[in-house]
């Protein structure tokens, strides 16, 4: 078994502006040193690293009262990323997309949406990221690119990839969601989306919880996009992380789930966000992170 391309181009997105945090910048970086590269070579399988989308260091800070943080950096990241990803899967290329704060998966699903138009997604997270301009409470907008990807949200990061570039809410499931805001409890319940918390987890085990979401998101679609903010992980197993929340995946959980999907054999893509180096121990979140890149891609114990 095989994913649907044997080459794999890899994206760093250096960018942090949608966490307002320093450090998370460096996670492509920090991922690319826990020798990524050579473990998905041992693996069979081609990389390309394209190197980092550029981001612009020198902007001005944001100004208190903007509702939306450095949004004018984030739409052009974002532009170029979805570009970049869209350009990729047109090579037949498998695009592997490492974070950088959760913002940039509006890109790299709405590149991905420019060839694969009913696609389902794999959301790992502690958070649910189904903020908008109108529900924020922090004007993060990495608390929001779930959003944004099913076409809700501030209208220039929607228009990100074109219009009809939009997820169908019941493409989409959330895994180890343990911190949901007022408006996304809101949200999610009016759209429908199927969110296993933690409480699901430690009530039917990983094993159903995975067999039910890839029973939803492969359901009518034709690929799948796997993002892991690496928060949904306990912060014991993923300390290097901006905004983490105690009762999280163990490591175990979270390596059987990436199994369970190479098993399944439908992804199309994937990205793997909010490593920060600076508030690891020993890297260890970005060790974590390419451990389970491995798993994703097929590495088995025996
Ligand atoms: N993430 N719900 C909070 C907010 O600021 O909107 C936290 C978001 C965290 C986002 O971890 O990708
Ligand atoms: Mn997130
Ligand atoms: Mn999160
Ligand atoms: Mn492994």
């Amino acid at each position: 078994k095989a994913l649907k391309s044997n080459r794999i181009s890899m994206i760093g997105v250096p960018l942090q502006y949608g966490a307002d945090r320093i450090g998370v910048d460096m996670g492509p970086n920090a991922i690319r040193g826990s020798n990524v590269q050579a473990r998905l070579e041992s693996l069979g399988y081609q990389i390309h690293d394209l190197g980092d989308i550029h981001v612009n260091r020198t902007i001005e800070p944001y100004q208190t009262g903007e509702k939306l943080k450095y949004l004018k950096e984030i739409i052009s990241v974002n532009s170029q990323l979805c570009e970049k990803v869209s350009a990729e899967m047109g090579k037949g290329n498998f695009p592997l997309v490492l974070g950088g704060d959760h913002s940039i998966a509006i890109g790299t699903i709405k590149g991905v949406l420019q060839h694969v138009s009913r696609l389902g997604v794999i959301w790992f997270d502690a958070h649910t990221d189904v903020n908008t301009h109108e529900t924020t409470f922090s004007g993060n907008i990495h608390g929001m690119s779930l959003a944004v990807a099913l076409g809700f949200g501030h209208p220039d990061l929607v228009a990100i990839g074109g219009l009809e570039a939009k997820l169908r809410p019941e493409n989409v499931v959330i895994i180890g969601a343990r911190s949901i805001d007022r408006g996304e409890r809101t949200f999610l319940k009016e759209q429908g989306i199927r969110v296993f918390t933690m409480h699901d987890i430690d009530r039917f085990g990983m094993k159903q919880v995975m067999e039910e979401a890839l029973a939803i998101v492969t359901n009518g679609t034709d690929g799948v996009h796997l993002s892991l903010d690496l928060d949904g992980m306990d912060p014991n197993e993923a300390p290097g992380v901006g905004t983490p929340v105690s009762g999280g995946l163990s490591y175990r959980e979270s390596h059987f789930a990436m199994e369970m999907l190479y098993e399944r054999d439908c992804l199309v893509s994937a990205e793997f966000v909010e490593v920060n180096p600076m508030l690891d121990q020993n890297n260890k979140t970005a060790n974590t992170a390419v451990e389970l890149i491995g798993s994703v891609f097929g590495e088995r114990i025996l």
